[in-house]
């Protein structure tokens, strides 16, 4: 067995952290789906930003395909938590597929504003990351009248019709600190800007960068379960790292590389919002064969949010009520 580090004692566990309430949920609808309706069920993008979840149902069946033109005609396919834009749900409609939405409800919620902004005239900018699938859906509720911006100097370059009629949104999985900076831009620029009462950025977002914030200060390096698409959990690895710890985002314990803890007493462990708890528990287990003999957790705050399947789901489910047995959900 490979040496143990001399100076590692203590495991901090950061809570909340790992999966919230739109990643159960797309889990959970996944899960269903598969046991209700006749494979093939495919799965548009990845269901969350995970690789050891996207394996797992990939060995359950679920075929992942990147665009709906790799669907046949009149297929079940279930889009991913990120939501997706109305020139998809248009194509789903053309290929007469069955559509199962596990877009996470707060992200439904940004679209919804998007389309609200847009029928009164405003130029919607959006704060958020080019490419990835969040962004992509909610710019296509109003692709003519949405700016897209990343950074302050973005603000700064940007144009619109009329500065007097701006409205803004952002991801929801976007670094807190950094988009207040970015609004506090944009509020600058454009003083008549309406837009969210401080950004869109959801719960589990702000619960685990607040969580990961006050571990910084507790312990001498972190790290941060999740996978490098995973934009949340991008954002726990840069935040521990702007409040002063050394930090490192790994899909798993496999990834831990030993000389990254050699001066390290104390190990701060959080996970992203799509990684789940098994993979906490490996990375736990992989410490304590270096020498940990503590683990704790530091708790921020309790999460209770949970939300409803869609209605597409729950006629399924009304029309299977055995489905509570048979169902290993999650
Ligand atoms: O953080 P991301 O938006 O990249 O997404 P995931 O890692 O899949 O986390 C779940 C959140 C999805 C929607 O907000
Ligand atoms: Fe929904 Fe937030 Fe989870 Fe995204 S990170 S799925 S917006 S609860």
């Amino acid at each position: 067995m490979e040496e143990k580090l001399p100076k590692l004692k203590r495991v901090v566990l950061a809570a909340p952290r790992g999966f919230c309430a739109g990643v159960v949920r797309a889990i959970e609808i996944v899960n269903t789906v598969l046991q209700l309706l006749p494979p093939p069920i495919y799965v548009r993008k990845e269901i969350v930003h995970n690789r050891f979840v996207v394996e797992r149902l990939k060995q359950r069946g679920v075929i992942f395909v990147n665009e709906l033109d790799e669907v046949p005609d009149g297929a079940t396919v279930i889009f991913s938590a990120h939501g997706v834009s109305p020139a998809v749900r248009e194509m789903a409609r053309r290929k007469n597929l069955r559509v199962i939405d596990a877009t996470c409800p707060l992200v439904t919620k940004v679209h919804l504003e998007a389309i609200r902004f847009a029928q009164q005239g405003y130029s919607i900018i959006l704060i958020g990351h080019e490419g990835h699938e969040e962004v992509e859906g909610t710019m296509g509720e109003a692709p003519h009248c949405t700016y897209l911006v990343q950074s302050v100097e973005d603000v700064e370059r940007l144009q619109v019709p009329n500065p007097e009629k701006v409205a803004y949104l952002t991801q929801t999985t976007l670094s807190v600190d950094d988009t207040a900076e970015i609004v506090a831009a944009l509020k600058r620029k454009f003083p008549k800007i309406v837009g969210p009462r401080t950004d869109d950025i959801c719960y589990a977002t702000q619960n685990r960068q607040n969580a990961v914030k006050a571990l910084a200060k507790q312990v001498d390096v972190i790290l941060v379960i999740g996978s490098q698409n995973s934009s949340n959990s991008q954002r726990l690895k840069e935040v521990a790292i702007s409040n002063g710890c050394p930090a490192y985002l790994i899909d798993g314990a496999d990834h831990i590389r030993t000389e990254w803890l050699i001066d390290a007493e104390s190990v701060g462990v959080t996970s992203g919002a799509s990684a789940p708890e098994i993979l906490v528990k490996q990375v736990i287990q992989r410490l304590q064969e270096l020498g940990a003999t503590e683990v704790v957790e530091f708790r921020l705050t309790e999460e209770r949010v949970q939300f409803a399947p869609p209605p597409e789901l729950r006629e399924l489910l009304e029309q299977n009520p055995l489905v509570d047995e048979i169902l290993p959900v999650r």
